[in-house]
């Protein structure tokens, strides 16, 4: 039996993440332990195997209530649990402080109170910061830390608390450092599923900046993939970048999506940018290919396919997903309103 216990289990990645483990290993069982907040979303656990997934709502930064849920006889603690919105966190950065730095040291804590085998946490190529334009400029786990926004100086702050507690407490940990997920039920503050919402509904999709901005695209699903090989079979204390390799400007992300769609190039405003805006992200996975295996499954084109299919075939979820504080979030954000549909 393979017991697991997965924190921001109902969020975008977490949720794909169980639903691969679930069917993966028929041994496995999950206790999802998330605090639903804006980005939590239970309509992202329909159809999960009840016998084998658990669902615990707490907060991560609550010792007692982590202490309360976390069985001791767990083999690994998987945290996904974070703010992960960089937009979120330039208007304000004190609930990514809270949960990203605060709610992962409670983990660590907690994990090695109850002797948890090992320690998988969920970091980002943000902490590495921005890279030049340049076909020669990869992040490879070397890389120097250099995190520009306060979502991703929070998540380097974590990293720098799990590799502490390897180090001083000797915890089997492993972290792993992705780049910019798409795929089914992600919450559409993020670009990929705002701008087919938006676009599915005839309304602007906003580019910020020059929309010249460089970011390295994977399936969620191929991460996920990675994330469980990495668990099963990663070195203690290790940390593996995961990409695709799949390098696009923003600009190229928007015109196929529209093109896919069926939707005019008229629908892209060009908006303000976003301050501190990193101009480019790019992952080596060499190290997580060679040592573990590893290879994404999905082509931009299959992915994006798969993804745009998902949304079209489920506008209950864009529509929940896009009520209430949404609407003011992005009234906020952008300046104008965001349709009923
Ligand atoms: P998400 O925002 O969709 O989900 C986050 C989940 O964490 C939500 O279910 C939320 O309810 C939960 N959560 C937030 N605060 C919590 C707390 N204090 N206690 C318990 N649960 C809490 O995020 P995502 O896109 O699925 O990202 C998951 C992880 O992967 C994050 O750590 C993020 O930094 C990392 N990551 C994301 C991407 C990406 O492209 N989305 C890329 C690389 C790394
Ligand atoms: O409305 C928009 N217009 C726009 O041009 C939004 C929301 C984004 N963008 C641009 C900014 C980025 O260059 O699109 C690119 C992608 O933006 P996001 O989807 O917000 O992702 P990003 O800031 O790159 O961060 C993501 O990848 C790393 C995730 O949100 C993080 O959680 C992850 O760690």
């Amino acid at each position: 039996m393979l017991k697991l216990f997965v924190t921001g289990g109902a969020g975008f990645i977490g949720s794909a993440f169980i639903r691969l483990a679930l069917a993966a290993r028929p041994d496995c069982q999950v206790i999802n332990f998330d605090a639903l907040t804006y980005a939590g979303n239970p309509d992202n656990l329909t159809g999960l195997d009840a016998e084998r997934h658990c669902f615990v709502h707490g907060d991560i930064a609550n010792r007692d209530q982590v202490l309360a849920a976390l069985p001791d006889d767990t083999d690994a603690l998987i945290n996904f649990a974070a703010e992960s919105h960089v937009d979120r966190s330039i208007v304000s950065a004190d609930e990514f402080l809270r949960t990203n730095v605060l709610g992962t040291q409670v983990l660590l804590d907690v994990a090695r109170a109850r002797g948890i085998r090992r320690f998988v946490h969920i970091s980002t190529d943000e902490v590495m910061g921005s890279l030049p334009e340049d076909e020669n400029a990869f992040f490879t786990e070397a890389s120097p830390f250099a995190p520009n926004s306060p979502y991703a100086a929070s998540k380097a702050a974590a990293e720098h608390l799990v590799r502490a507690a390897h180090h001083t407490h000797g915890l089997d940990t492993i972290t792993t450092r992705c780049g910019n997920n798409y795929g089914p039920r992600q919450f559409p503050e993020k670009l990929i599923p705002l701008f087919i919402a938006n676009a599915l509904a005839d309304e602007p999709v906003p580019v910020y900046g020059d929309g010249r901005n460089v970011r390295d695209w994977i399936y969620v699903d191929d991460h996920c993939r990675a994330i469980l090989l990495a668990l099963e079979k990663g070195e203690s204390g290790a940390t593996y970048n995961i990409g695709a390799r799949n390098e696009r400007r923003n600009l190229e992300v928007v015109e196929s999506l529209l093109r896919a769609l069926d939707k005019p190039a008229s629908l892209i405003r060009y908006v303000k940018d976003r301050p501190g805006h990193d101009r480019r992200y790019a992952i080596d996975p060499t190290k997580i290919e060679m040592e573990l295996g590893w290879q994404p499954q999905e082509t931009w084109e299959s992915g994006l396919k798969k993804t745009i299919q998902w949304y079209a075939d489920n506008p209950e979820w864009i529509a929940r997903a896009r009520s209430g504080a949404y609407r003011e979030y992005y009234a906020r954000q952008y300046g104008v309103e965001v349709s009923a549909r």
